[in-house]
């Protein structure tokens, strides 16, 4: 091939996969992150591409998976371990590729009590072939019961981890979202930041995503917004939609290597934003 052809044939290959570092994001989704008590509770915990929802990766089951609920501003929080409720599912992506990923249908009991549930994965590390590294992604999402807050500040002392300095599960759509990217408990001063818009809600029954997508992309450089974190760790992101929002803050964990390879451990949070009407 001439130069200008094999660029075309890159160029090409590159958009077929999605590019070579697309924004991946654990998904740990549960439907509605402010709710009443009473409830059935439904989680899915996929790696995907949110804003496109292709491709799909190979989920391996997640040796980690628990909330740390406080029920009550006076009860201490406890840890509850959930990987007993882990059920393998085929995730279709929107590229009809389908791959493994994990449904949770959690107790009713378990969650009649207001306050704060701050569900986390530790999944184990993901080996990303066209970068030929490892990616182990510390994913957080808070429920929130009843409208009484609880620990939805609190560190869960995750290698890799952000911590929201406002309710993860209360943002009107148009306000801003703030929080502090953590390494080891300690915060990561200009830390890259990866944030993606999940532009299809997840249809669990059906194991796909539903429906049209919600907004067009003006440019590509959109899909992904990037930024950095303050020299004390913090950063801010608008939340111009209704819906869900994933940041993820990369490489910030202290393991670097695994098996031989380059180790990225990525801090991710989930984050809700609900119209004004
Ligand atoms: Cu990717």
């Amino acid at each position: 091939m001439t130069g200008r052809g094999r660029f075309a044939f890159v160029v090409a290959a590159l958009l077929a996969a999605g590019g070579p570092a697309s924004a991946h994001f654990l998904l740990l989704y549960p439907g509605d992150a402010a709710r009443m008590p009473g409830g059935a509770i439904e989680l899915l915990i996929a790696f995907a591409h949110p804003f496109p929802g292709a491709p799909m990766m190979e989920l391996e089951k997640p040796p980690g998976f628990y909330v740390v609920r406080q029920r009550g501003a006076e009860a201490k929080p406890e840890k509850i371990d959930l990987t007993r409720f882990l059920q393998r599912i085929d995730f279709m992506g929107t590229d009809e590729k389908s791959a493994a990923a994990y449904r949770a249908a959690l107790p009713r009991q378990e969650f009649r009590s207001t306050g704060d549930y701050v569900f986390v994965v530790e999944p184990a590390p993901f080996y990303e072939a066209t970068e030929d590294k490892y990616i182990q992604q510390f994913t957080k999402t808070v429920v929130n019961i009843g409208g009484v807050p609880g620990n939805w500040d609190q560190d869960v002392h995750l290698p890799a981890e952000i911590r929201p300095l406002a309710k993860p599960y209360a943002n009107w759509t148009g306000g801003v979202f703030s929080g502090v990217v953590l390494s080891d408990g300690k915060p990561a001063p200009f830390a890259e930041i990866e944030v993606q818009y999940m532009n299809r809600d997840p249809d669990l029954a059906a194991a796909r995503w539903q429906g049209e997508p919600k907004v067009k992309l003006p440019h590509p450089a959109f899909e992904t917004v990037s930024l950095r974190s303050d020299a004390a760790g913090v950063f801010t992101i608008g939340l111009p939609k209704a819906g869900w929002w994933g940041i993820a803050a990369l490489a910030v964990g202290p393991e670097t290597t695994f098996q031989g390879k380059r180790l990225s451990q990525d801090a991710v949070l989930w984050v809700q934003a609900r119209d004004m009407k």
